[in-house]
């Protein structure tokens, strides 16, 4: 089966990306595996100030999967300038890049990407308007503010011609319109979804996370992201990013055939880095044994 596709003008060598959050900036996995032999990855978002992240634990399994507040541990516009693109644009030849972004405010989502667009080493921004664990902003994520969306998207837009891709909330019960905003303020693609908020008491009623609450991801996300794909698909004709325990060939099929052209592992690449690359030859293989052509012939496409 043929796992190239193109999307945003570039091709990708296969249609696995490993998840903000889960890879670093790919040079933390350097020793561990080749990045370059997956279809991309997207970097931890960034924001303008450095961050530490925050107290620990910062993530805690169950059965369902895992509960992580991290806290946007990251080195800052700055620090992923100095530090981290430069790696990127010398070693990473054939994976695609997303850079993410995570700002507090509107304003600083734009001073973001201003910040940015001129570096190399990169294909184009995720958007994370969907982070569940932003102590420092508080409040629900811009995801769920529909004009926040549309000023976000339509904002960073107009200060790079770079792919966007807006990253969106699983807990949006107005998913429709989320997409539609997204879409007519100029995204190029939307990732869905990102983890749910949660919580997980210890027996003296102690937070198991040391912030608290976290974002559930893993097994458990899987039907609720399959959903918002397929909710979406019915909202857009732009190409879909689908995340939400990812892990097995067939739930990438499963990812496509909701619409997701691309997916994204996440917590399975958590607990062993190289579940992107096995997924990657597991779905060659997947489809080579039911004479299946291509990956594309496996996305749902849009309808209108
Ligand atoms: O850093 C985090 O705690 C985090 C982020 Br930015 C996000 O978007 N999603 C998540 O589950 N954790």
């Amino acid at each position: 089966m043929r796992l190239a596709t193109h999307l945003f003008g570039v091709r990708f060598q296969n249609p696995v990306l490993l998840a903000a959050g889960t890879c670093g900036f790919g040079m933390e996995l350097e020793d561990v595996i080749d990045v370059d032999r997956l279809g991309g990855f997207v970097t931890k978002s960034v924001t303008l100030e450095a961050r530490a992240g925050n107290a620990p634990p910062r993530v805690a399994e169950f059965g369902g999967g895992m509960l992580n507040s991290i806290g946007l541990a990251n080195p800052g516009l700055a620090g992923a300038r100095r530090e981290k693109l430069p790696w990127i644009a010398a070693n990473v030849k054939r994976a695609q890049v997303l850079v993410s972004l995570a700002g507090h405010t509107v304003q600083e989502y734009l001073r973001l990407v201003e910040g940015l667009d001129d570096a190399d080493g990169f294909l184009g921004f995720e958007v994370n308007l969907s982070c569940p664990n932003d102590a420092r902003r508080g409040g629900p994520p811009f995801a769920l503010d529909p004009d926040a969306v549309t000023e976000i998207v339509s904002g960073c837009r107009a200060r790079s011609q770079r792919p966007l891709v807006a990253k969106l909330a699983p807990n949006d019960a107005r998913l429709g319109t989320t997409v539609s905003r997204a879409t007519e303020a100029g995204a190029d693609g939307l990732t869905l979804v990102n983890t749910v908020p949660g919580l997980l008491l210890k027996t003296d009623g102690d937070p198991e996370l040391g912030a608290g609450p976290g974002g559930v991801s893993g097994p458990a996300l899987r039907p609720i992201g399959i959903r918002a794909v397929s909710e979406a698909r019915v909202h857009t004709s732009l190409p879909l990013l689908g995340v939400g325990g990812v892990s097995a060939p067939v739930d990438a099929v499963a990812y496509a055939r909701a619409g997701a052209s691309l997916v994204q592992v996440g917590t399975a690449s958590f607990a062993d880095p190289r579940a992107g690359q096995r997924l990657a030859r597991g779905l060659e293989r997947w489809g080579r044994r039911r004479g299946v052509g291509s990956w594309d012939e496996l996305v749902r496409t849009a309808e209108a």
